[in-house]
């Protein structure tokens, strides 16, 4: 009899609570031997792990120290179970630019949307953190992306999305390409003050937008 699934993404969240490496790692494993959805561990696990972490974070009852064990411990169980993730090679080929906006590192939630972007088919190109704005314009035309994803955490980067938008505009590229946008201090509403398509509130919510984005 296998494990149950519930037992493991308990396990999972709490040694990303805890910031234990080789706990998140054995848990990973273990879900993996047991054929446990490797999306649902980390989604159900290791992401709810990280929330809490946040949670606690804002509480002041974490400092940096913590949340950067508790960051390494959900990267190390997420390279174990990426290589599982059922990709859905049904859809269409979309090409997808993805980053966090110059002057900001937090990239644990734009790992979890390419997460989700790759596990629906679609063909990620990540910048990765603290992206030079110009780059993505760049990267945009270079592989000739139907969608841009950029991902901010603090008001203080939130602008950096803007100036992308006004580049594309500037470039005479704005409608050749959809934008799309996300991180916790953004909103629906500024999304549209600024002149992007979308907004995401989470993770999971990203692949229904590239495809709306991308339907016509
Ligand atoms: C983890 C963390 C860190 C880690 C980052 C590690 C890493 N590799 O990412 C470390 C410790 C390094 C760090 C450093 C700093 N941090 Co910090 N950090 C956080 C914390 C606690 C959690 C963020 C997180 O990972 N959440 C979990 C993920 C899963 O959630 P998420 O990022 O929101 O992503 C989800 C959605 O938003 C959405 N999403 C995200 N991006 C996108 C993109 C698209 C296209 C879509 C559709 C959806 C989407 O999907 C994701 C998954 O569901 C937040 C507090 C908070 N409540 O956000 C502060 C916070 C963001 N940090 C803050 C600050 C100030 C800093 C520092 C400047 C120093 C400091 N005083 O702590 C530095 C330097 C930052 C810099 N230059 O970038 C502030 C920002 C305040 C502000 N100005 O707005 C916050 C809000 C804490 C606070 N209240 O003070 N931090």
């Amino acid at each position: 009899m296998g494990v149950d699934k519930e037992e493991v993404f308990k396990n999972l969240a709490k040694c990303v609570v805890d910031g234990d490496e080789e706990g998140a790692k054995r848990w990973a494993e273990e879900a993996v031997k047991n054929n446990i959805d490797a999306y649902e561990a980390i989604m159900k696990g290791l992401a709810e792990g990280m929330r809490v972490v946040s949670e606690l974070y804002e509480k002041g009852e974490y400092y940096v120290p913590e949340v950067l064990l508790s960051a390494s411990a959900m990267n190390m169980a997420v390279e174990i179970l990426k290589p599982h993730i059922k990709v859905d090679k049904t859809s269409k080929p979309i090409t997808v630019v993805l980053g966090v906006v110059e002057g900001d590192i937090h990239d644990i939630g734009k790992n979890l949307v390419k997460i989700m972007l790759d596990s629906a088919g679609f063909k990620v190109i990540d910048l990765g953190k603290d992206v030079p704005l110009s780059e993505f314009v760049k990267a945009a035309k270079e592989h000739g992306a139907e969608v841009i994803g950029m991902s901010a955490l603090m008001t203080t980067t939130m602008p950096g999305m803007k100036k992308v938008v006004d580049l594309l505009v500037s470039e005479g590229y704005r409608d050749r390409v959809k934008i799309m946008i996300g991180g916790a201090p953004t909103t629906m509403d500024y999304a549209k003050s600024i002149g992007a398509d979308s907004w995401g509130k989470d993770a999971s919510e990203a692949v229904g937008i590239v495809r709306s984005l991308t339907a016509k």
